[in-house]
């Protein structure tokens, strides 16, 4: 798989705009801010392809991307305190939506930061694809921004705090640096077989 063959095909705002999943379609969920956009860049050596932002909880949208013919696709990020009523009603829609509409997804990469206890909406979300049995790897993000020993550290905390951790693949990744990049390559890559 060339990560590099990759661009932008389009945004859904609602879920009754998305076709019907034609070509594999690799998730990326996480709260907003976590680094998703920037996962995206990384994977595909670009600076530019998806938009990131310091300043988090713009409009949701369902962003996908092409990569050599298989889908990336960017889930709204959540957990944005500000955000609207209405606007977390829709975000719900969508997420639900997305997830109930028997797509062809061979993996969910649930994307946390490794500074932080996980939200209960990532709790929420990972119990959610457990139940429904999607295959799933967690991304713990910005590991440059820990030490070794405060990475093991919270390591240890995420056994405690996520369900079934034991059993869950995971990579610790930086954007940055560019820690466990290839890893989740392969895990990409594996899942489509
Ligand atoms: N140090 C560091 N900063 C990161 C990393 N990934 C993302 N960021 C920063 O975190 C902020 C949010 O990133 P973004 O990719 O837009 O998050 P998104 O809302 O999940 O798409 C931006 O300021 C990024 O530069 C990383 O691995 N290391
Ligand atoms: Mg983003």
């Amino acid at each position: 798989m060339n990560f590099q063959k990759a661009s932008f095909s389009k945004a859904y705002g609602l879920t009754s705009q998305l076709p019907q999943s034609s070509v594999p379609e690799i998730v990326l969920c996480g709260r907003s801010n976590v680094g998703k956009s920037s996962l995206i860049n990384k994977l595909v050596g670009r600076k530019n392809l998806a938009r990131t932002s310091s300043e988090p909880g713009k409009t949701a949208t369902i962003n996908f991307y092409d990569i050599d013919g298989v889908f990336l696709v960017d889930l709204p990020g959540y957990g944005y305190a500000k955000k609207a009523q209405s606007e977390k009603e829709r975000f719900n829609a969508l997420m639900g939506g997305y997830f109930g509409m028997d797509r062809d997804i061979p993996l969910v990469l649930s994307l946390i930061d490794i500074r932080h206890e996980p939200s209960r909406l990532d709790i929420n979300l990972i119990e959610f694809l457990i139940e429904a049995e999607f295959p799933l790897c967690i991304v713990f993000t910005k590991c440059d921004k820990l030490s070794k020993a405060q990475i093991n550290k919270n390591l240890k905390m995420f056994e405690e705090t996520i369900p079934c951790f034991e059993d869950i693949h995971y990579v610790v990744c930086s954007s940055e640096t560019g820690e466990g990049i290839d890893t989740i390559k392969a895990y990409i890559e594996e899942s489509l077989n």
